[in-house]
């Protein structure tokens, strides 16, 4: 009896080993939050003693990217392990109620899709921004619940969000008076007065609106710390991605945290955020799973600096959110996991939020399906994350927006000196087009523009960019555009030429593999397919040609891939042909 006792003993245990071997992964994603925000990157204003406890009980990234220095491209790329290009199109961030809803295609396949086929409980709290309608929310990525704002906390409500019956209505409003609102409010618009009173859904319903921001940092540790606990009792692997719609503005804080730090608003906010963060931490430590935990501690881009004093620091980096300078997808990033990575370690390879999907299916046995839209473009970094100093990053190069490319120590750059999330409306004049090469190993600022003295490293470099799978301004060979140049943005609508229609020769730039095809629609009605020239490589010859009979008024362009090769589109370029002046 007592033998079988010891048997019935060992095969528990053995059981419970099993459950144990895969990590659980937890990814703290902030919005906005610089490089420098942080004390142990270097902030001198902030205080975050939790924040710079992981650092000193895991490793520290000192040259951690994203793909985007915005929202919805970098968090495209962290779901789906991708150039954002190549999962999203042409596309910025997105806002709710545009005509034609945006969102990142569901048939896409995510980290929580990735996680959920080994048995991971999946959990969304916080800031999604990869499309608000019902099809683009997280329940239909691969989480099993959502908690949070389906966008920005700065925006505004969504015309096409689904009230629960006992939703929380502030502020006098009501899912009638919304629905009212919205019936005499223009398509593709939103009601006035409703500018930062953004919905707080748990999975596919608002459960209160306006969110009560000041209650969001603690609410969104609240609902993580249950997940960890119920997902603990339940004995399942868990993934929990967090992502804390602040530092990005409007910022509020909760009464405890308000005048804490006596540095102002943007500095209290961090507090709260290191704060939650901790207590998130004591939640693993609590239920037992401190050990074989994966946290992830980040920002979705660099910061908004425009904002002034609503806004955090990248320094010793340059610019911030919007450019392509190191400000903008350089981010703070800590990565902690007793069992695995040593404590108080620093690398300065180049790692991103794009390997995130190989790295998670190393860790855990998952499968990347061989059949998904799109294989990730980012690598498996265990290496970087539990080895030693030896350990090189896999990237030879690494494509930044706006037509930049980091490879080893030398950054190339191309395009407007300020990005227009910097300086809003300048000039060309005031804002020229500038072609710089920096030695980031000597010159971490970017202050410096070698390109005259390394011509041959600059041209390398330019050449990378003819073939990049990223999207925005890659180069561009023909003559410089005649008409008017327009920035393609998703589901934007722009008015041509003051809006008096007529008929326009269309010159759309891209960089394409051999014989893709793309299709131009104005106001969603297909024009003309473009095919492209048949080449060995990617095309040098960047460009397709129509032309375009637009109504007066505002039309929507649109241009959308319509073959299977990858298509990377620039701007359009419209000139009018026509004699209607
Ligand atoms: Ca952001």
């Amino acid at each position: 009896m007592k033998r079988l006792i010891t048997c019935i003993a060992g095969l528990l245990m053995c059981v419970s080993a099993y459950a144990a071997e895969k990590p659980n992964i937890v990814i703290i994603f902030n919005d906005d939050m610089g490089y420098a925000d942080v004390g142990c990157f270097g902030s001198e204003k902030n205080k975050t003693p939790r924040i710079d406890q992981m650092a000193e009980e895991g490793r520290k990234f000192t040259d951690f990217y994203v793909t985007s220095s915005v929202c919805t491209p970098s968090r495209a790329s962290l779901m789906t392990g991708c150039y954002p290009a190549r999962v999203l199109g042409p596309s910025g961030v997105f806002f709710p109620n545009k005509i034609r809803e945006s969102g990142l295609d569901p048939r896409h396949f995510t980290i929580a899709e990735l996680l959920k086929s080994v048995g991971y409980k999946t959990f969304h709290a916080g800031k999604w921004h990869l499309g608000d309608a019902k099809k683009f929310l997280p329940t239909k990525q691969g989480f099993d619940s959502f908690y949070g704002i389906p966008y920005s906390n700065g925006m505004y409500p969504s015309r096409s969000m689904t009230y629960a019956d006992d939703c929380n209505f502030r502020q006098g409003f009501s899912a009638q008076k919304l629905n009212d609102l919205y019936a005499k409010t223009p398509k593709g618009t939103h009601p006035k007065g409703t500018k930062l009173k953004v919905p707080l859904m748990r999975d596919e319903e608002c459960i209160e609106f306006p969110l009560d921001q000041t209650t969001i940092t603690r609410r969104l540790a609240d609902e993580s710390i249950r997940f960890i606990e119920e997902s603990v009792k339940a004995k399942k692997p868990f993934f929990l991605y967090l992502a804390n719609p602040m530092p990005h503005v409007p910022l509020y804080v909760s009464p405890e945290f308000e005048g804490k730090t006596g540095n102002g608003l943007y500095s209290d906010v961090i507090a709260e955020i290191d704060f939650n963060t901790g207590r998130v931490m004591d939640a693993l430590k609590a239920n037992g799973v401190d050990e074989n935990t994966l946290v992830i501690f980040t920002s979705d881009n660099g910061p908004w600096l425009i904002k002034g004093e609503h806004s955090g620091s990248a320094k010793p980096l340059r610019a911030g959110k919007g450019s392509s300078y190191e400000g903008g997808h350089r981010v703070p990033c800590i990565m902690r996991w007793p069992a695995k990575i040593p404590a108080g370690t620093l690398c300065s390879e180049i790692a991103t939020a794009m390997d995130m999907m190989p790295t998670f299916a190393a860790m855990t046995g998952a499968k990347i399906p061989a059949d998904i839209r799109c294989q990730p473009d980012g690598y498996n970094i265990e290496n970087l994350m539990t080895g030693g100093a030896e350990e090189k990053s896999p990237y030879e190069q690494l494509y930044l927006s706006n037509g930049a490319v980091r490879a080893g120590k030398w950054k190339y750059r191309q395009g407007p000196l300020y990005a227009r999330w910097l300086a809003p409306g300048s000039a060309p004049k005031e804002n020229p087009g500038v072609t710089q090469l920096f030695n980031l190993a000597e010159d971490i600022a970017e202050s410096n523009n070698v390109i005259e003295q390394y011509p041959e490293v600059a041209e390398r470099l330019r050449s990378l960019l003819t073939v990049t799978p990223n999207v925005s301004m890659v180069l561009f060979d023909l003559e410089p555009p005649h008409g008017a140049r327009y920035q393609i943005n998703k589901d934007e609508e722009i008015d041509v030429d003051g809006g008096k229609g007529g008929e326009f020769e269309v010159v759309v730039a891209f960089a394409t593999k051999t014989g893709a095809r793309c299709a131009v629609l104005v106001n969603g009605v297909e024009q003309e397919a473009l095919a492209f020239p048949n080449v060995k490589s990617w095309s040098k010859k960047k460009a397709g040609k129509l032309t375009l009979i637009l109504k007066p008024g505002t039309n929507k362009i649109e241009i959308r891939n319509v073959g299977k090769r990858g298509i990377n589109f620039s701007y359009l370029d419209l000139k009018r042909v026509d004699n209607n002046n």
